[in-house]
């Protein structure tokens, strides 16, 4: 077959958000859209030739023809070897993990993780380096600037190949190895978790469900929880994964996985569950009457590595995104281990990761993780759970929160989100609290002090790179915060997150309403940036 070289004219936006490249899928299907962003990764990022490329994606609408795109490209770049999910499928997470496992040179991810699909629904692509991780800025910022200057792109002139079977095929030079990676991901997990202790919990009458919500993680989780752990079909909850994810949101949280919640939460009828997101790094974890909001997940994960084979020798650190609730830092100052304060998307962990300063973290907007991969995880947050509850015979999700909570205080938290804001209201409502925040500290509200406020800056301690502008905060010592940013991964108009804080020690101050305690705070939070009276919004769009 022939290489053909197409021209092309730039795009202007192919800048990468928190994650990876995100658009509605009638942006990527505009011609030649998708082939001048991968064009512009191959021609940023060398190294390619004679090496392993890693594709796959969650199996959203579009996800076939951009992977018959990719390849088409990548036979034309003289990439020696791509391993392609079986269909196209690809967690997240198993993704990261064959980069390793096969020392690829890097990988595509091809997702819009938790935004719903379909023709008028939203498509992303993600890249991901050696070793795993996405992308780092420097060379996402390269990739946009390439971008912006591309004249034609490359491909080989090749039918679309058959992705359902696994084997290996030729398109020209280059070999087309089609795995099943559920095997790859199982065995890994295999070696991060107690898998005998976890047979014997579900045997023991333990009551468990698992929602993949339509998407990616349904193969996973039958490979894992039926064929592995001997648990019967009915734990799993729409298990097939679908191009329009059912119609719905894949997005693990009680607003979108809310007859799981009501059947847990509400209902009380089962003693675990767990849900997650299209490309299967996001994790939802409920017990029998509550949810466990993610800042408590990661710090009560963290605080128990050492029941967990991966980590059994505990952990040199951990990390949060800035946002993400202190409860993490609370474990880490009792027990005596690092803690990380990290600007917001997984790929600042990375660094950190490598160099085995942590070995678990995690952000408030259900994603945790640990260095196994450089992806958060979401199955892996599900079997550190199942881990944990089958250390401590007998005691339900609820008596380990309590113990948790007795000894360490407890972080109330909430986001609020405010979704399909216009732009200039966001930037607004942002240069309101932006304006006051060197005159805050000292000021006080209610009972609580403001002792520190700052628009976010990070320094990389590994490799010194920067980040700023990663959203502001108003800290009241170590009782509260309010936290306020712009997302990165919208795909229409603006979404600001307003995260708030606050830390209850005293015993009878453990099982109050979440509302009811951070109330206040969120008033606090208006007059501060008067986001009501700039947006016109009385209340936020989602509340996780
Ligand atoms: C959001 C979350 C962030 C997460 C990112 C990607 O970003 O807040 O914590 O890393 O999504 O997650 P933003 O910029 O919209 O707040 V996923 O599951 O989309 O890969
Ligand atoms: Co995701």
């Amino acid at each position: 077959a022939a290489v053909q070289t197409i021209s092309s004219t730039p795009f202007d936006d192919q800048q990468v958000g928190t994650a990876g490249l995100r658009k509605q899928v009638r942006v990527f299907q505009q011609p030649h859209y998708l082939e001048n962003f991968i064009q512009s990764v191959f021609d940023t990022h060398p190294g390619f030739e004679d090496s392993t490329l890693v594709v796959g994606g969650d199996g959203r609408y579009h996800n076939d023809v951009a992977i018959q795109t990719l390849l088409a490209m990548a036979a034309a770049r003289g990439i020696a070897r791509v391993i392609v999910g079986k269909n196209g499928l690809l967690s997240t997470p198993a993704a990261s993990h064959l980069i390793r496992k096969h020392d690829a040179h890097g990988g595509f991810v091809l997702s819009a993780s938790h935004n719903p699909a379909g023709p008028d629904g939203d498509f992303g692509i993600k890249f991901s380096v050696r070793g795993g991780g996405q992308a780092p800025s420097t060379l996402t910022d390269a990739i946009y600037a390439r971008s912006r200057a591309i004249t034609a792109y490359q491909r080989l002139d090749v039918p679309p190949i058959d992705l359902g079977q696994v084997g290996e095929t030729r398109l020209g030079g280059m070999t087309v190895q089609i795995v099943d990676s559920t095997q790859d991901y199982a065995d890994l997990m295999e070696t991060q978790f107690d898998f005998d202790a976890i047979r014997s919990l579900l045997d023991s009458g333990f009551q468990f469900a698992f929602d993949a919500m339509h998407a990616v993680t349904g193969p996973y989780a039958r490979e894992l929880f039926v064929h592995r752990l001997g648990a019967p079909e009915s734990v799993l909850r729409n298990a097939v994964p679908q191009s329009d994810f059912g119609g719905g949101h894949p997005d693990p949280n009680l607003v979108y996985a809310a007859e799981l919640a009501d059947e847990v939460v509400t209902r009380q009828a089962l003693d675990f569950a767990a849900a997650s997101d299209g490309d299967g790094d996001r994790n939802m974890i409920l017990g029998r009457g509550l949810f466990v909001s993610p800042g408590d997940s990661l710090a009560v994960i963290a605080a128990n590595t050492r029941c967990m084979p991966g980590h059994r020798d505990g952990i040199a650190g951990a990390a949060r995104s800035m946002p993400t609730s202190r409860a993490l830092d609370a474990v880490a100052a009792r027990q005596g281990f690092e803690a990380h304060e990290t600007p917001t998307g997984w790929k600042f962990f990375c660094n950190l990761l490598d160099a085995g300063r942590i070995h678990v973290c995690g952000e408030e907007s259900f994603g945790t993780g640990s260095d196994h991969v450089r992806e958060k995880d979401g199955l892996w947050a599900v079997l550190a759970w199942l881990n944990l509850l089958a250390s401590r015979p007998g005691q339900s999700v609820a008596d380990i929160m309590l113990d948790h909570w007795s000894t360490y205080g407890r972080h109330y938290y909430e986001r609020h989100d405010y979704e399909g804001l216009k732009a200039e209201d966001a930037e607004a409502v942002m240069d309101a609290l932006r304006q006051q925040l060197s005159q805050l500290p000292g000021q006080q509200f209610d009972a609580l002090t403001v002792t520190a406020a700052d628009e976010f800056a990070y320094v990389d301690p590994i490799d010194g790179s920067q980040a700023k502008g990663q959203g502001l905060r108003v800290i009241f010592g170590d009782t509260a915060r309010i936290v306020l940013r712009k997302s990165g991964t919208g795909t229409s108009g603006a979404t600001l997150r307003l995260y708030l804080e606050w830390l209850r020690e005293d015993q009878w101050e453990l099982r109050l309403p979440t509302q009811e305690v951070l109330t206040p705070l969120a008033l606090i939070a208006d007059r501060l940036c008067r986001l009501k009276v700039i947006t016109g919004r009385d209340q936020p769009s989602l509340v996780t």
